[in-house]
């Protein structure tokens, strides 16, 4: 096992990594900006190096100043969080070729799942289910038009080198097609650099439903279940659950073998999420993320796993030690994500909190690097914490949320906290009757 891990990141996700490296033993070194003197994932670890000014482009995505600081410290291993260079291939590769270990999948890995295209065709040839579609990257536009003819309209062309939805357009008929082309394209070079797009059918009211997997390097793949992660506006996820409210013990039991037969064919190591569309009972693979996610939280609760301490002891090379049927789910837990943004029009609130309580109690998990006179400062996400429930059912998870967002206290920033206490509160909500588009719906509403 490592004895000292470096933690690329800041914020929650680096208290959480901290806090497991603690109880494993492991000594920790955090890194830092200028303007992250004195946040809490400074104070807490063992050491701390300043990699640079306040932008993340010069400190956080700093690889150089990150490597240094490593090697000055004699970590041994780094935990990259989420975000920052979590999922940069070429990061896990540099690391690597240092002698450190990075904990998380190989940079091959990375680099395939990056690329949308490869990672469908990828999935696809190892059977797991796709939405239907061009086979890769589709080279002009005639070559649209038959392939959109053949799945049928409405149909949505996508960026391969996409994510968050930039470079996505949808065509309703063959008229819509020609603008939908062009305009994704430009999009995509816009953003990307890269004007490489595929299609694929729409669907028009799916959920957004993420499966945990975890690889060893002794060919072990064990599945998590899912997080339904539909409640996201403008592409940022705001309230995840798990498990899902629309799935079955058989649903997730089968695409959970598929996935997991798929990602041990692959050799996968360490935490991936795959993602899929789910409507009318049917799950579609869209992309898959290489890295611990935000909501991971949910998914341990339900697990009782503590993830972040299998992906340290997976990148240490130990074997994961239980297989699939050692793995059972207990009630259900919410996730609120707690952004500093008004949470009306969603505009970050940066600024000084003067008042910060934490809710408690049976069941309630507050993970946030957030202190009273804590300076939320301006240049990074607006996510201030993760408040995190479990309870026996969903019924009792939703009441013990909104027991717990009526104690939080959080002043001098505006919160989204009245917003989930709106949400908690929706008769359709509560029902777990909503798709991708449920909140976009909630939030442009007058109340
Ligand atoms: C889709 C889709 C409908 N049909 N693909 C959005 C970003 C990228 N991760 C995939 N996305 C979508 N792909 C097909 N064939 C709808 C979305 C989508 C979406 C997906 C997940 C979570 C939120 C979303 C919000 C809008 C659109």
């Amino acid at each position: 096992m490592f004895s000292k891990i470096l933690i690329a990141n800041r914020g929650e996700i680096a208290l959480r990594i901290l806090r497991a490296c603690r109880e494993m033993g492991i000594r920790t070194v955090a890194v830092h900006s200028t303007a992250d003197e004195s946040a809490m994932h400074v104070r807490l670890a063992d050491e701390a190096v300043c990699i640079g000014p306040p932008s993340a482009k010069d400190s956080y995505l700093n690889v150089a100043a990150i490597l240094s600081a490593a090697t000055i410290t004699g970590a041994e291993a780094i935990h990259p969080g989420y975000g920052f260079l979590s999922e940069n291939a070429d990061f896990a590769e540099t690391v690597e070729a240092h002698g450190l270990a990075f904990i998380g999948p190989t940079a091959e890995h990375i680099r395939t799942m990056g690329d949308k295209i490869t990672a469908k065709t990828t999935m696809q040839a190892l059977g797991v289910p796709l939405v239907p579609g061009s086979a890769g990257e589709l080279a002009t536009l005639d070559e649209a038009r038959d392939v959109a003819a053949h799945v049928g309209y409405p149909i949505l062309i996508k960026a391969t080198a996409g994510g968050g939805g930039r470079g996505m357009k949808v065509a309703h008929s063959e008229d819509e097609l020609a603008e939908a082309w062009s305009v994704a394209r430009t999009e995509a070079l816009a953003a990307f650099g890269n004007d490489a797009v595929y299609l694929e059918k729409y669907l028009d009211r799916p959920r957004h439903i993420e499966l945990q997997i975890l690889g060893d390097t002794h060919g072990n793949v064990v599945h998590f279940g899912e997080r339904d992660c539909s409640l996201q506006r403008r592409h940022q996820k705001l309230l995840e659950e798990a498990g899902s409210p629309a799935l079955s013990t058989k649903e997730r039991d089968a695409i959970g073998a598929t996935a997991t037969a798929a990602l041990a064919k692959l050799g996968y190591r360490n935490a991936g999420t795959l993602e899929f569309l789910y409507q009318d009972g049917q799950f579609s693979f869209i992309e898959m993320n290489t890295r611990l996610q935000v909501e991971h939280p949910v998914t341990e609760m339900v697990c009782d796993v503590d993830l972040v301490r299998e992906q340290i002891r997976i990148a240490a090379g130990e074997e994961l030690g239980y297989s699939q049927s050692d793995i059972s789910f207990s009630g259900h837990a919410i996730e609120c994500r707690i952004n500093a943004e008004d949470p009306d029009t969603f505009i970050p609130s940066p600024g000084t909190i003067t008042v910060f309580h934490p809710p408690g109690g049976l069941g309630v998990r507050m993970d946030s690097a957030i202190y009273t006179g804590y300076r939320v400062p301006p240049f990074y996400d607006s996510m201030i914490g993760k408040l995190i429930v479990h309870a026996p059912t969903r019924a009792a998870a939703i009441a013990r949320m909104q027991r717990a967002l009526d104690e939080i206290v959080v002043e001098g920033v505006k919160t989204v906290v009245p917003l989930h206490k709106r949400i908690l509160s929706d008769p359709e909500f509560q029902r777990g009757d909503y798709t991708i588009h449920w909140l976009e719906r909630f939030t442009s509403r007058k109340y």
